[in-house]
């Protein structure tokens, strides 16, 4: 067996681990995620499905290898489609079935594969009308990522397609170098061409911006960025952005990897990351955590001393962003309405069940705008989102970004740019990275945001809505394959019985809210709960954790 074969897979220590042929291995929420072990065959058999799609679509096709919020052992690998989306649906099949088969039947898995493209896709990659044909691959810091990025080369030299190595990179840069391949005009396709696209519109959208009077707004913000690939990288993006502009300041930039620190752990635990706990700016500041590769932004503070409590945060999450975004697009797009009247732009907010309940209903009830639940994973919401001229989708956890549809840019582009909300609007969609949540491209919007309204913590805080006290519990399991779920995963099939006993227990409690999902990137079942007391929310969690382990030691 060849080095990245099921039986002879070698791994970045180089040991040979290999995948009992039987083993079936799931493309998840954002793609294949395991330990890092398990990852070079997996990356290997991706890339070529990745370079057989890039043939068939003569295109620059996305591989990212990273397991972004998981911790540093796991690896992972996703796929980007020409425009920078997530990969089609229809094509996760493909990869599921070509990452599936044995050794042996690998071939005719290929073959068949290959079969089932159109006549037309065919005779392009037969005849080799290809030229623009390549596969662009992108890896975060993990110490496995070298490796697998070799196999990934390995994968697509299958096909003969040209390979292009962007190195260590956030994964919403790739998504942006991917359509920037495929689409010269919107960026050049390099990590400076990146940065600036997104800097220069930033400069430009703060030049129009202005301050009302008696803005309480700060221009000074702290990340922390889970020791990962937002380090390196945002200090890059930052000499592009003026001092005097927005004041900066990294933390978390090399500790292990997600460990204690980072967006996930930041929202589960509701806590300080560390390298915060003890600071005082940390207590009163405007404090930001990304993910390990970048994609998720959440903002928090600590509680402050007269709490008495110097580790919980207040988290501004992933409704709270999308809200803010909401506010001032809503505001622009209102003005234009006012002024042209022949076109009618749509607006909607797309949310996944976690969604804290209070944000749904204000988005509902005081913006009057329209929300869409929908099941978890960037493909989902991003699918639902392009649906709307203007679609704003966030997960709670901080993963989310905007849409433009093509009526809103030739809206835009007939109208006069001199009028101000136009300039607006064009500019905030060029500083939004419209290909995938995006922590940096957030960071600049949401400070732009807050600037234009002139809102401090406090402000961004209480002029929305509170939150409902909510939880969210991890339960490690064997298997999450048993739990089945319907209803944008809000009611649970499988198990048999489980749902009563989740329906019971969120009866027992005002204002409340429940629901249990198997996660598509971890080995556990997720809880979620509301209800009306922080109290009872953590009966409630605790009392379904209490469900889920009697399930397993059933
Ligand atoms: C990925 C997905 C997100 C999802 C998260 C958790 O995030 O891109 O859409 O919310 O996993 O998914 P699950 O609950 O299924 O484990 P990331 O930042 O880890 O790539």
């Amino acid at each position: 067996p060849h080095q990245f074969s099921r039986a002879g897979n070698t791994t970045h220590t180089g040991e040979v681990f290999s995948i009992p042929q039987e083993e079936q291995l799931a493309y998840g929420t954002a793609g294949f995620r395991f330990r890092a072990e398990k990852l070079p065959f997996i990356v290997f058999r991706c890339a070529y499905v990745a370079s057989l799609r890039a043939r068939q679509l003569d295109s620059a096709i996305g591989v990212m290898i990273t397991a972004s919020h998981n911790p540093a052992a796991d690896n992972g690998v996703k796929l980007v489609d020409p425009s920078g989306d997530m990969l089609s649906q229809q094509w996760e099949k493909y990869a599921t079935e070509i990452v599936n088969a044995t050794d042996e039947d690998l071939p005719s898995a290929v073959r068949a594969l290959e079969k089932q493209m159109s006549q037309v896709e065919k005779s392009r990659i037969s005849s080799g009308q290809t030229k623009n044909a390549r596969v662009v691959c992108g890896m975060d810091t993990r110490i496995s990522g070298p490796h697998l990025m070799s196999a990934a080369r390995a994968g697509s030299a299958l096909f003969n397609v040209q390979f292009v190595d962007v190195g260590i990179v956030t994964t919403p840069m790739l998504h942006y170098t991917v359509k920037s391949f495929n689409e010269p005009e919107f960026a050049e396709p390099t990590n400076q061409g990146y940065y600036r696209a997104i800097s220069s519109a930033f400069r430009e959208l703060y030049g129009i911006t202005q301050e009302p009077e008696g803005s309480r707004y700060q221009p000074h913000v702290i990340v922390d960025c889970a020791n990962g690939v937002g380090a390196p990288r945002l200090r890059e993006f930052l000499e592009h952005i003026p001092r005097d502009m927005l004041e900066i300041e990294l933390r978390n930039e090399r500790g292990e990897l997600n460990h204690d620190c980072g967006a996930d752990f930041v929202k589960i635990s509701q806590k300080m990351p560390t390298e915060f706990r003890n600071s005082e700016e940390g207590k009163e500041g405007k404090c930001v955590s990304f993910d390990g590769d970048a994609d998720r932004i959440l903002y928090f503070r600590g509680k402050g001393a007269e709490s008495g409590d110097s580790e919980s945060v207040e988290l501004f999450d992933g409704d709270r962003i999308a809200v803010l975004f909401a506010m001032y697009l809503k505001e622009q797009l209102d003005e234009f309405a006012a002024i042209k009247t022949n076109y009618r732009l749509t607006m909607g907010i797309i949310q996944t069940a976690y969604a804290n309940g209070a944000s749904t209903r204000f988005i509902r009830d005081s913006l009057k705008i329209e929300t869409v639940i929908v099941p978890t994973g960037v493909k989902h919401l991003h699918e639902a989102a392009s649906e709307f001229d203007v679609g704003i989708y966030f997960e709670a956890n901080g993963h989310g970004t905007v849409v433009f549809s093509e009526q809103f840019n030739s809206a835009i582009r007939r109208a006069p740019s001199s009028i101000m909300c136009i300039r607006r609007l064009a500019l905030f969609s060029r500083v939004i990275n419209e290909t995938v949540g995006d922590a940096f491209a957030d960071l600049m919007a949401i400070e732009m945001c807050l600037r234009h309204f002139g809102w401090s913590m406090d402000d961004w805080n209480q002029k929305l809505y509170s939150d409902v006290p909510n939880i969210q519990i991890k339960v490690p399991v064997d298997d999450r394959s048993i739990f089945k779920t319907t209803n944008a995963e809000q009611t649970l099939l499988k198990p048999d019985g489980i749902q009563k006993r989740i329906d019971e227990d969120v009866a027992k409690f005002k204002s409340s809210r429940a629901f249990i999902r198997p996660s598509g990137t971890e080995n556990i079942v997720r809880i979620y709960a509301e209800a009306d007391t922080v109290e009872n929310t953590l009966l409630l969690g605790k009392s379904l954790e209490q469900v889920v382990l009697s399930i397993r030691s059933a």
